[in-house]
C-alpha cells in the first residue's frame, strides 16, 4: 500500500519534479526502496510550469534543503492539478504530507505563491501572510516583524539561506528578512509550531527558512546557458516603484549569477480618502552574486548580498532609520555519500545600522549600532534503513554588537556631553547540537523524535551615559558580573497517522527554548528618554534590560487533522489548535509612569499614558486553532477553472502571574480568496477579515481596534515571456487599524504630543500594476 501510493505519488509529479539520483541524474530508478535511499535531497524541478519540458531538462534546482529521502519520494500534491496552481492554492498546499522533518503545520510558498504577491509588497514578510498561523507586526515599509501563533520577532526562527542574522538595533528595525528582497525568494518555508529539532534552537514559535533562487546549470550540448528576467511594479498608494533583475550565465558544471532590486515608496495614504501616515516612507537596494558549482549531485554555492537602505521611516517608533548598510556572504556546499548526505553552511554578516529621526519627527537624535553574525552549520542525513533516517547536526553562532548614541551639540545634560554607550562590545555565542530519528513503522505510522542542545554565552563591556545623570544606572550595570551562561535542552516529539489516503493526523510535543537577546539582558539606563529608545514593539514604552533574565521555555502540544480528496486534487482541509506553555516567558513589568519627564527636547512625554517597563519573566500560556483549506469549485472549457482556499486563525495569550493579556495577540482573523483561471489569465479576490481586537495587554497600554473587512483584486496575464500584473489592494479605501500595528508615534509627535495616541492606520486603496520579462 505504502510503495503504491508512492510510486504514484511519484508518478502523478514527474511532469513536473525530477529528483537526481546519485550517480545517474535519472528519475526511472525511483520506484524501488534502494532508489529511494539513494536519493540525494537535491529536488530538481519544476520550474515554471509554462515552460515546462525544456525546463526540466534545464534541471533547475528548487529545493535545496536536505529534506529526507522520504520526503523527496513524496513530492508535494500533484503537479498537474490544475487549481493547485492558482497563487492562493500554492499557498495553501501546504508539504504536511511528506517526511515528519517538515510537519503538517509546515507551509510552503514558492513559485506563483509568491510572484502573485510581488505587485503588493516589497515587504518579504509580508509574503508569509498567507501562512496559516502567521502575521506580522506593523514596523517600517519592508521591515515587519512575522508572529507565529502568537509568539513573535526572535522568538521565530529566521534563517535567510542558512543564515543567522541577528537584529542590529535597539528597535528591530534590521530583522532578518529585511535583508532579502520578496522577488529574491524562491521558497519560503514556514513551520508554525512544534518544529524538528535539527529546524529549530533558541526559538520558540516555529521557523521561517527562506531561500534564495538557486542556481540553474546548462543542459547536455547546450553550451553557456544564459537566462535572466527583469521587472517592475508601481503602486499608486504611496508612489512605490519596485524594480528587480536577474541574470544568469551557466555551464553544465559552473553557473554565474547576479540578482538586484530597487525599491522606494512615500508615505502611504490611510483609508478613506484620508492623510498620509507619517513615517512610512523607505527607500532600499540590494545586489546579491551566486556562484554555484556542480559535481555529480553534489553542489556548492558561495553567495555574496549587498543590502543598502538609505531611509526608512518607523510610524510606530520614536525614531527612524536613516542608514543601514549590510554585507552578507554564505557558502554551503551539498555532498553525497555512500551513508547519506553532508549539507555544511557557513556565513558572515555585518551591518552598520544610523538611526536618527526623519523629517516628520522633527529632532536630532543620532543612534549606531555595528552588529555583526558569524556561523556554521553541518548538518547529516543518514538513511539508517529503508525506514529510518538519523539526522544529527551542529552549530555555532556568534553575534557581536555595539551600540552607542554620540552626543547632541547644546543638549546636555540629557543628550550630551559624552557619548552615551548603549551595549559595549556584547556578544551572544550559540553552539547547538542535535540528532533526529525518523521511523516509518508501516504504511500508517510514522515517527520522528529529536533532541538538541544548546549553549549560549553572553557578556558585554561597561557602559556611560551621556552625563552624570546617567552615573547611577551606568554603575549599577557596570558594578556586576555581565558575563551570562545558559544551557538549553530542547525536545521535539511528532506522529504521524495515515490511515488512508484522504486523512491525515499528527501530534506532537515540543519543548523549545530561547535565551534572551543582548537587549533584553544588557539595556541598562532607567532614565525615561534612553529607556523609550529599547523596545520593539511599536508601543512608544519604554523598555530597561534585565541582567537576571532567565531563558524562556515553551511546552507546545499541537494536534493536526488534515483531510484531503485521494489525489489531492479537489479539496483539503486542515485544522491545527496548539496549546503552548511558556516558562519564564520573558514580558515585562512596571517600573514607572512618564509623566514626570516633560518639555526635554523632542523626546519627552508630557503625557500619563507612556510607561517604562523592565524586561522580567513570567509564565504564560498561549492557545489557539489554525485552520486552512481550498477546494476547486467549478470548471468550464468557455469560462476556465474556479477555486476557493481560505485560512483562519484564532489566539489566545495570557501572563499566568499576571492576568493580563499577552501583547500583540492577533484577534480572530479569516483570508477567503476566489480564484479564477482561464489560459494564461489569471484572477483573483481575497476578503480579509478582522475581529475587534478589545482584549488587550494593560501594561503596554495596548489600542483597542475595531473590526474590519477587505477586499483586494489580483490579476495576470502571460503572454509569452511577458507578465502583467494588476491589482488593488483595499478596493473599497477601508480605513482600518492593523491589530498589531501599535501606535502612531509619528503623527502624535508631530501634532504636539496632547490628546490619545492612536493606532496606526492601514494602507488605503493602492492600484498596482507591473511587468515581468523572462529571457
Ligand atoms: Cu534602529
Amino acid at each position: 500500500m505504502y510503495r503504491y501510493q508512492r510510486a504514484r505519488l511519484l508518478g502523478a509529479a514527474a511532469t513536473a519534479t525530477i529528483a537526481l539520483s546519485v550517480q545517474s541524474g535519472t528519475v526511472t530508478a525511483q520506484e524501488s526502496p534502494e532508489a529511494v535511499k539513494q536519493m540525494p535531497p537535491v529536488v530538481v524541478q519544476q520550474g515554471a510550469k509554462k515552460q515546462a519540458a525544456k525546463k526540466i531538462a534545464r534541471k533547475k534546482i528548487q529545493s535545496l534543503d536536505t529534506q529526507s529521502a522520504n520526503q523527496d519520494a513524496q513530492p508535494s500534491p500533484p503537479q498537474s492539478a490544475p487549481l493547485l496552481e492558482s497563487p492562493e492554492t500554492d499557498a495553501m498546499d501546504g508539504v504536511g504530507s511528506k517526511g515528519l522533518a517538515l510537519p503538517m503545520t509546515t507551509t510552503r510558498l514558492s513559485g506563483k505563491a509568491i510572484q502573485s504577491q510581488l505587485p503588493n509588497t516589497s515587504d518579504t514578510a509580508q509574503l508569509l501572510t498567507k501562512v496559516p498561523g502567521v502575521s506580522v507586526f506593523t514596523a517600517g515599509g519592508i521591515s515587519s516583524l512575522p508572529v507565529i501563533n502568537g509568539l513573535n520577532d526572535d522568538r521565530v526562527k529566521v534563517l535567510v539561506n542558512g543564515m543567522v542574522i541577528s537584529p542590529a538595533c535597539t528597535n528591530h528595525m534590521n530583522p532578518p528578512l529585511s535583508y532579502i528582497d520578496p522577488s529574491q525568494v524562491a521558497v519560503a518555508d514556514v513551520i508554525a509550531g512544534v518544529t524538528p529539532v535539527s529546524k529549530g534552537g533558541d526559538s520558540l514559535g516555529g521557523t521561517i527558512v527562506v531561500e534564495s533562487r538557486p542556481p540553474e546549470f546548462a543542459d547536455v550540448g547546450e553550451g553557456v546557458h544564459t537566462s535572466g528576467s527583469v521587472s517592475a511594479f508601481y503602486r499608486s498608494n504611496g508612489d512605490g516603484i519596485a524594480t528587480s533583475a536577474h541574470a544568469e550565465a551557466a555551464t553544465r558544471n559552473v553557473s554565474v549569477g547576479y540578482t538586484g532590486s530597487w525599491t522606494k515608496s512615500d508615505d502611504y495614504a490611510r483609508g478613506d480618502d484620508g492623510p498620509i501616515v507619517r513615517s512610512t516612507l523607505y527607500q532600499a537596494y540590494n545586489h546579491a552574486l551566486t556562484l554555484g558549482i556542480r559535481n555529480g549531485a553534489d553542489l556548492f554555492i558561495f553567495e555574496g548580498i549587498y543590502a543598502s537602505v538609505p531611509y526608512q521611516g518607523f510610524v510606530n517608533q520614536r525614531m527612524d532609520m536613516v542608514d543601514n548598510d549590510a554585507w552578507l556572504f554564505n557558502a554551503r556546499s551539498l555532498t553525497h555519500y555512500d551513508w547519506g548526505t553532508l549539507d555544511v553552511r557557513a556565513f558572515y554578516h555585518n551591518t552598520k545600522h544610523r538611526m536618527d529621526m526623519l523629517a516628520d519627527k522633527a529632532g536630532e537624535m543620532p543612534m549606531n549600532a555595528d552588529g555583526a553574525d558569524l556561523g556554521y552549520s553541518i548538518k547529516a542525513e543518514i538513511p539508517l534503513t529503508t525506514a529510518d533516517i538519523l539526522r544529527v547536526g551542529n552549530e555555532f553562532h556568534r553575534e557581536t554588537l555595539n551600540d552607542w548614541w554620540p552626543p547632541v551639540a547644546g543638549m546636555a545634560p540629557m543628550m550630551g556631553p559624552d557619548t552615551f554607550v548603549d551595549i559595549n562590545h556584547g556578544t551572544r555565542e550559540r553552539l547547538g547540537t542535535f540528532a533526529e530519528w525518523e521511523h516509518r513503522w508501516d504504511s500508517a505510522w510514522s515517527t520522528l523524535l529529536g533532541v538538541r542542545n544548546d549553549m549560549v554565552w553572553m557578556d558585554t563591556g561597561d557602559v556611560q551615559g551621556y552625563s552624570s545623570m546617567y552615573a547611577a544606572d551606568a554603575a549599577a550595570f557596570n558594578a556586576r558580573s555581565h558575563e551570562r551562561t545558559d544551557a538549553n535542552f530542547d525536545v521535539t516529539a511528532l506522529t504521524r497517522f495515515e490511515p488512508t489516503m484522504s486523512e491525515t493526523y499528527e501530534i506532537g510535543y515540543a519543548r523549545k527554548t530561547r535565551s534572551p537577546n543582548l537587549y533584553e539582558r544588557y539595556a541598562w539606563s532607567t532614565g525615561n528618554m534612553a529607556a523609550d529608545m529599547i523596545g520593539w514593539y511599536g508601543d512608544a514604552n519604554g523598555y530597561v534590560g534585565n541582567l537576571d533574565l532567565k531563558p524562556e521555555v515553551g511546552n507546545t502540544v499541537s494536534f493536526t487533522a488534515g483531510w484531503h480528496d485521494r489525489d489531492r486534487r479537489i479539496w483539503d482541509v486542515k485544522v491545527t489548535p496548539y496549546y503552548t506553555y511558556v516558562e519564564d516567558y520573558i514580558d515585562a513589568n512596571f517600573l514607572k509612569s512618564q509623566s514626570a519627564m516633560g518639555g526635554m527636547g523632542g523626546m519627552a512625554m508630557p503625557s500619563t499614558e507612556f510607561v517604562t517597563l523592565q524586561f522580567a519573566n513570567h509564565d504564560a500560556q498561549l492557545y489557539g486553532v489554525n485552520v486552512s483549506g481550498s477546494v476547486a469549485l467549478w470548471e468550464s472549457d468557455r469560462y476556465g477553472q474556479f477555486g476557493l482556499s481560505g485560512i483562519i486563525g484564532y489566539v489566545n495569550g495570557e501572563n499566568l502571574d499576571t492576568g493580563d493579556t499577552l501583547y500583540h495577540m492577533m484577534p480572530l482573523n479569516a483570508q477567503l480568496t476566489l480564484n479564477h483561471r482561464r489560459g494564461n489569465w489569471s484572477n483573483a479576490v481575497q476578503l480579509t477579515l478582522v475581529n475587534d481586537k478589545d482584549d488587550v495587554n494593560a501594561l503596554r497600554h495596548e489600542p483597542t481596534t475595531p473590526g474590519y473587512a477587505l477586499v483586494d483584486l489580483r490579476s495576470s496575464y502571460q503572454l509569452q515571456n511577458v507578465r502583467f500584473d494588476f491589482g488593488i489592494s483595499n478596493v473599497f479605501d477601508k480605513l482600518y487599524y492593523p491589530p498589531l500595528g501599535g501606535v502612531d508615534w509619528a503623527d502624535y509627535a508631530a501634532e504636539g504630543k496632547t490628546g490619545i495616541i492612536s493606532p496606526v492606520p492601514g494602507q488605503g486603496r493602492s492600484f498596482n500594476a507591473g511587468v515581468t520579462v523572462t529571457f
